[in-house]
C-alpha cells in the first residue's frame, strides 16, 4: 500500500520513517486504551443486584494501571524524540557541499526561480530567471537560497518531504538532493493571503542532458527576445 506521494530526495525516506514511527506507536496505545476502556466499562457495570463500582484509582494495585503504562508511554516518547533529533540534524543542521545553487523567491502569489546560467554562478548576466518553474538536476546536491519579497511563505516540495519558511528580510539556505527524475508539485505551505491556494509551481528534476537542453532553450528564448526589441 502506498499512502505517501513519490519519494524523490535523499532524506524523504527518513521523514516517512518518522511518520510511520509516530503512527505505529500512537496507534498501538490508542487501540490498547480504547479496548481496555470498553472492557472495564463492561466488566464493572451495574448488574441485577450489583451496584456499578466507582473506582477512584487510589490503592497501590489500582495505581499500577496508571503508572506502568505511563512508564512505557514515556519510553515511546523518548524513542520518537531521539529519532526526530537525528533526522532533523541530518536535514536541517548539516549542509553538504553544494554542486548546484538556485535562488527561490516567494511573493504574493507566485514563485520566482533564479538558476545559474552556463557559468554555474548566480548573480551573473547569464542567470536564467523563471516563474513557477524550477529546474534541478537529479543526483546533485543543490543548495537553495530562499527569500520572500513580501510576507511569510513556505517553500514546500512534497516529493522531497521538504518544507521551509521564507521570511521577509532573510536569505535562508537549505539543501536537497533529488533521487529520481520527473515533474512534480511545489506548493506554498504558509497561509500568505487571498491567492495562497493558487501559489503552486512545478519542479522539473532533469538528467544532465535534459537540463542542458532546457538551458539552451532558455538562452535561445532570451536571445530572440533581445533581437525582437
Ligand atoms: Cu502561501
Amino acid at each position: 500500500m502506498n499512502i505517501f506521494p513519490v519519494s524523490a530526495s535523499t532524506f524523504s525516506g527518513d521523514i516517512d520513517g518518522l511518520f510511520w514511527l509516530v503512527t505505529t506507536l500512537v496507534g498501538f496505545w490508542f487501540i490498547l486504551s480504547e479496548l481496555l476502556l470498553f472492557y472495564l466499562i463492561f466488566r464493572f457495570r451495574r448488574k441485577k443486584g450489583v451496584k456499578a463500582q466507582y473506582i477512584a484509582g487510589e490503592s497501590r494495585k489500582e495505581m499500577a494501571w496508571i503508572f506502568v503504562p505511563l512508564f512505557f508511554v514515556i519510553l515511546c516518547d523518548i524513542s520518537i524524540d531521539l529519532r526526530t533529533h537525528s533526522v532533523w540534524q541530518k536535514i536541517k543542521e548539516t549542509l553538504p557541499q553544494a554542486t548546484e545553487k538556485v535562488r527561490v523567491i516567494g511573493q504574493q502569489w507566485t514563485w520566482v526561480f533564479v538558476h545559474p546560467g552556463p557559468d554555474g554562478v548566480l548573480d551573473t548576466s547569464d542567470d536564467i530567471e523563471t516563474v513557477n518553474e524550477l529546474h534541478v538536476k537529479v543526483n546533485t546536491t543543490t543548495h537553495y537560497e530562499l527569500q520572500s519579497r513580501d510576507v511569510l511563505h513556505n517553500f514546500s516540495v512534497p516529493v522531497f518531504r521538504l518544507k521551509q519558511d521564507a521570511i521577509p528580510g532573510r536569505a535562508i539556505t537549505g539543501w536537497f538532493e533529488a533521487t529520481q527524475t520527473g515533474e512534480y508539485d511545489i506548493q506554498c505551505a504558509e497561509m500568505c493571503g487571498i491567492g495562497h491556494g493558487l501559489m503552486g509551481a512545478r519542479i522539473f528534476i532533469d538528467t544532465q542532458e535534459q537540463y542542458e537542453t532546457w538551458m539552451a532553450q532558455e538562452i535561445q528564448k532570451q536571445q530572440n527576445y533581445v533581437a525582437s526589441k
